[in-house]
């Protein structure tokens, strides 16, 4: 194989007119891409008979596609010894693609299921948006984020092939499009591994050009449809968490639903014919969040119209096919659609949806469930479509992704759904794939791990429990050590040409990287930071543990707060980065354009994980899972994951602190922001930072908003609805305990290893080999 894969790479780049010395990082990255193209393709036209998943998604947020794939494909290896003999950089390919078609979490939850299932030998295609244009790039602009155009094609697209034969047509009340899909190979690592597709649609015009337009002169409106059509799959909605209703994002949803339906009738039809009673043996669909849900009544719809079945006929069919992954239990992210602003994209569907509306409501009076108890089941509340609820009641599964996520779902979000159909809802905590997580990511730690327990981790991350014996020694420790100073300084390097500041890699490394929302309390991590700033220039803080504290996020372009925030943990980097007293204590930076490919570099060099969102509101969390697995202690609230986390890792070996839910969700509670403030001066001066002129906010009034939004509240909602106030205390203590702890070097490191040794639960092999077994009875 080595010496085809060599060969395969220098007729690619003969092909592009180039030589090894003369090629550029865009040639390199073709030739590479398209050479494993061509030894990968037979194994991707065997497909196994019998039963297959799909993974319905909005977003997948895959990051760089042709290191994963070298791995993958086990060509890794001698991709950089063909880079040593022609004396190139390993890292050549480091500015190249980071394919950002989601958002955060959810968007890379996606990626990791595909790899998983291709390496598990799960027959799992993914059906999505080709997105023009990705989540935006950012720049921070005097504190103030930026946003630019994400135009990850300007590599090309070697890893997709354009099959538009296979393109169908898409009905909206006002236009039609055609769908052409975009097939990506998904390819398994190791012995199981197979090589499943990621198929994503492109939105084109039906007809090249309009002709009549055309041939009078007219070449405006020619091209207007064009453009018309390109829209639909022009740009992610850069939005993770509040629900605007906005009609191109309907079209969106539409469009991807009823592509990817046809496309799969189409291949049933082909094996099994019209008979559609064994489409559930046939075919899973797993819809990711509520985002493609409109996918029921389309099934609906297609085998009712088009192929004449009835609707009593139908709807079991539907329901066996579809399961729901529920992702949030906030409510402004919930899914509703006006009825009317749907009537006015996709007509056709509505009727289907009023069906499955009467058929919920004689289920419930079936059931006696009448009059106002009847309304939370409601579909159709008068004015618009609840999404969640027609993806309950038109599937035969609900999952939540974390354990205390479920509980919440069943107990209280959902609870009137739990009461009618307990069976329906099951637990499925989120996981990682170990291959980029740790593998790509971290080669170093990696060769520790198999020096010391052999491969199989790769592929059964269970396997890491033999480290536990392994930990008691201090070689391995010291050598662990080793490693994460490695990585700090690779970090330092990178981040001082991407940010142009000077990290420094002694001290301990504080990380907190994610999207930007007041849930997640990037706010309070700030707040705790210029606390114990001032706590080290009055001397009220001794034997402090030098400490850079690094953030990545971004918000959504629309988010006032969010941003607000931003800017003021710039402030709060400014202030300290600048006082020469600070020098050898403390640092703090903020990233400029956080993305899958920088989350590759922070988390290896981590040494605290901050996990700090409000107990009850992280539906899981998966960066959690990242940081253990890589050797990091967690400094969490007892939040998402976070809470198998450490029972997995023991509290011992990690920093948990703050209100639980129960605290949190307490009807009793008379804490108030004043009092609370009343009580710790510390927490008043931090909070008043906002607004005494200790920072500038460039005239926005954006941190007066926030410290209104703390101590006042507004009309939708109370103050301080995330508990900073109720958990900066026992933050700050918890935080000072782990700077402490760091004093002793060598425990520290074996707390880490602790860590990673129980990371395996955390595998997205684990997760979806449950997907496979109990939801698509694979
Ligand atoms: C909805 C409607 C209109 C426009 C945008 C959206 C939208 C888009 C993305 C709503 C939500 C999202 C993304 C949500 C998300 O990433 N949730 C995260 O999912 C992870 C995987 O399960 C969890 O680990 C995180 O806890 C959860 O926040």
């Amino acid at each position: 194989m080595d010496k085809t894969f060599s060969k395969e790479i220098d007729r690619e780049l003969a092909r592009l007119g180039v030589s090894p010395e003369t090629a550029g990082p865009k040639e390199l990255y073709t030739a590479v891409s398209q050479a494993a193209m061509e030894l990968l393709m037979p194994r991707w036209k065997e497909k196994a008979a019998g039963k297959r998943a799909c993974y319905f998604s909005a977003e997948f947020l895959l990051g760089r596609v042709v290191s994963a794939n070298l791995l993958n494909l086990g060509l890794l290896e001698e991709w950089n010894d063909w880079l040593r003999q022609h004396h190139l950089h390993p890292d050549v390919l480091e500015e190249i693609e980071d394919d950002a078609l989601g958002n955060g979490g959810l968007g890379r939850l996606a990626a990791c299921f595909l790899d998983s299932a291709a390496t598990q030998g799960v027959p799992l295609d993914g059906y999505g948006i080709r997105y023009r244009y990705g989540l935006f790039r950012q720049k921070i602009e005097n504190g103030f984020q930026r946003e630019y155009p994400d135009d990850w094609l300007r590599f090309g697209d070697p890893w997709s092939v354009r099959r538009e034969e296979e393109s169908v047509v898409i009905s909206f009340r006002d236009q039609q499009v055609r769908a052409v899909p975009y097939d990506m190979p998904v390819i398994g690592y190791g012995e199981k591994g197979v090589v499943n597709t990621l198929r994503l649609w492109q939105a084109e015009p039906v007809e090249e050009l309009d002709l009549t337009a055309f041939n009078n002169q007219d070449y405006d409106a020619a091209y207007r449809n064009r453009n018309r059509a390109e829209a639909l799959s022009a740009v992610l909605y850069p939005n993770d968490d509040t629900q605007e209703g906005k009609r191109l994002r309907l079209k969106q949803q539409y469009f991807f639903s009823s592509a990817s339906l046809q496309s799969i009738l189409r291949g049933y039809i082909t094996r099994r014919g019209e008979d559609f009673t064994h489409l559930p043996e046939d075919v899973a669909i797993q819809l990711n969040d509520t985002h493609p849900t409109v996918s029921i009544p389309e099934l609906l719809r297609l085998l009712m119209e088009e192929h004449l079945l009835s609707f009593e006929e139908a709807f079991p069919l539907v329901q066996g096919v579809f399961a729901y992954t529920n992702h949030t239990i906030m409510a402004e992210a919930l899914e509703k659609w006006d009825v009317e602003l749907l009537l006015s994209v996709i007509p056709q569907v509505y009727p289907y949806i009023v069906l499955l509306h009467n058929r919920l409501r004689r289920e419930l009076r079936d059931r006696g469930i009448t009059g106002k108890e009847a309304e939370p089941y409601f579909i159709l509340d008068g004015t618009r479509v609840h999404m969640a609820r027609m993806a309950i009641y038109a599937t035969h599964s609900t999952n939540g992704v974390a354990r205390i996520h479920t509980d919440i779902l069943k107990e209280r979000a959902l609870k009137e759904w739990y009461a009618l159909w307990p069976e329906r809802f099951s637990n499925k905590t989120n996981g990682i794939t170990q291959r980029r997580w740790l593998a790509l990511c971290n080669p170093e730690l990696s060769a520790l791990i198999t020096d010391e327990i052999g491969d199989g981790w790769l592929t059964d991350l269970d396997q890491l429990e033999q480290l536990v014996p392994v930990l008691e020694d201090g070689a391995v420790v010291a050598r662990f050590q080793q490693v994460k100073e490695e990585k700090k300084r690779q970090l330092r390097d990178y981040v001082a040409k991407r940010e142009g500041f000077e990290l420094r890699e002694d001290f301990l490394f504080d990380v907190q990287i994610k999207r930007l929302h007041e849930y997640k309390r990037q706010l309070l991590n700030a707040f705790a930071i210029l606390d114990t700033y001032w706590g080290l220039k009055e001397g009220r803080i001794t034997g402090f543990q030098p400490t850079a504290y690094l953030f990545g996020a971004k918000a959504a372009p629309g988010y006032y707060r969010a941003k607000g925030i931003i800017k003021y943990i710039g402030e709060v980097a400014r202030l300290i980065n600048s006082d020469p007293e600070m020098k050898d204590l403390m640092q703090v930076l903020f990233v400029q354009n956080y993305d899958v490919s920088y989350a590759e570099k922070l988390i290896p060099s981590a040494d605290v994980s901050e996990q700090i969102s409000t107990a009850g509101t992280e539906a899981s969390g998966t960066s959690n899972m990242k940081f253990m697995l890589n050797g990091a202690v967690t400094l969490g609230t007892l939040d998402g994951a976070n809470i198998e986390i450490v029972e997995q890792a023991g509290a011992e070996n990690n920093y948990i602190f703050g209100a639980t839910v129960e605290q949190i969700q307490d009807p009793g509670r008379t804490d108030t922001p004043e009092h609370l403030c009343e009580a710790q001066p510390r927490l008043r001066r931090v909070v008043e930072s906002l607004v005494d002129g200790t920072f500038d906010d460039g005239g926005t009034g954006m941190f007066r908003e926030l410290y209104d939004s703390l101590m006042k509240g507004a009309s939708w909602h109370k103050p301080d609805q995330y508990d900073l106030l109720l958990d900066f205390q026992s933050y700050c203590d918890a935080r000072l305990r782990a700077n402490r702890d760091y004093q002793d070097r060598g425990e520290f490191a074996h707390k880490c290893l602790v860590n990673v040794a129980h990371a395996g639960p955390f595998s997205s092999d684990r997760t979806i080999l449950q997907y496979a077994k109990e939801i698509w009875g694979l």
